[in-house]
């Protein structure tokens, strides 16, 4: 009699146990996914093409990397879909994507994007990787502001299938986001004598225009700042940001960021909504999007140039 309770109640106890381990494993196994969807804190070494990576809370050390060449355009997006960035680079002389895989740390190389020998003077494609073809994996793709098309060679394919569409015109700067928030990378150009965004939007194929912001001052930073998972048109000036909210429609402007700041947008805080966040000479100051916060954190030297994982980046579009 006593050692069949026992028994029941060992089998409670072994019962208990299993579901406080589950319930563990799910908690990490959440805290991982979590994980993943936080932006990295990127920092580059021009002279020396080093990438050195840390996560955004700054806490642990963090991983350094040597990567790319003098003229190479860095590039870095999800290739392999993971949900981390990838540390990846675009060679105008040769036209090779370098890819280092977040997943499984192996390099893929794939060409992609015209040959311009820099002896050539010729006007290079500008690298727009993002996710196009809606798998949530970044596409390879190239905009040629020669002809204004929009070379893409999609994840879905296996980066093995293009395809291409016009849109923009020489001169223009390209900004592609998902401004209808289809999960589809809109194509879409910022015309700077006009100071006019064109955009494309995939879900309808309506054709959009709206001016906003100053070429020349400006730097374009598009992304989903209010959380309704369209991107929303942004720009950086000076230390001030405006933004029109896809949301409300109307245009916030706030200050946050010195005149000699680089903003760095990006989700730190893994709410998916696109935090606020510039650096300045290896500080980052960030205000968080989930219980908003200003929050800094030291990582860079004076001169290292700071990423971040959107795969527009004020660097590459920055209007001069
Ligand atoms: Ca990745
Ligand atoms: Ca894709
Ligand atoms: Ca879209
Ligand atoms: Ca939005």
């Amino acid at each position: 009699m006593i050692a069949h309770i026992y028994a029941k109640f060992e089998i409670r106890i072994l019962l208990v146990l299993a579901v406080v381990l589950f319930a563990l494993l799910f908690a990490v196994s959440s805290a991982k996914a979590a994980a993943g969807n936080t932006a990295d804190l990127t920092v580059i070494d021009s002279r020396s093409n080093s990438w050195k990576i840390q996560s955004a809370d700054g806490r642990g050390g963090f991983s350094a990397y040597k990567w790319g060449i003098q003229g190479d355009v860095r590039v870095p997006a999800d290739y392999d879909g993971d949900g981390n960035s990838d540390i990846a680079v675009w060679r105008p002389t040769t036209g090779d994507w370098h890819i280092l895989r977040s997943s499984d740390g192996a390099a893929m190389t794939i060409k992609w994007g015209q040959t311009t020998p820099y002896w050539t003077g010729g006007i290079e494609d500008i690298p727009v990787p993002a996710d196009f073809d809606a798998d949530k994996i970044a596409d390879i793709a190239v905009w040629r502001p020669a002809d204004g098309k929009w070379y893409v060679l999609t994840s879905r394919s296996g980066f093995k299938g293009g395809s291409s569409s016009s849109w923009g015109l020489l001169g223009d700067v390209p900004v592609p986001a998902d401004y209808d928030g289809d999960g589809q990378a809109d194509a879409a150009v910022f015309r700077s004598m006009e100071n006019r965004w064109y955009i494309a939007e995939s879900a309808t194929g309506t054709l959009r225009s709206i001016e906003f912001g100053i070429a020349g001052d400006d730097l374009l930073v598009p992304a989903d700042y209010d959380g309704d998972g369209r991107a929303d048109i942004a720009a950086f000036r000076a230390g001030v940001w405006y933004v029109q909210e896809s949301k409300t429609g109307e245009t916030d402007r706030f200050e946050f960021g010195y005149a000699d700041s680089i903003p760095v947008p990006a989700d730190y805080d893994g709410d998916g909504t696109t935090d606020f966040a510039v650096y300045r000479r290896g500080m980052w100051y960030f205000l968080d999007s989930g219980t908003p916060r200003l929050r800094t954190v030291k990582f860079g030297k004076k001169d290292d140039f700071p990423l971040n994982s959107l795969s527009v980046r004020p660097s590459m579009i920055a209007v001069r």
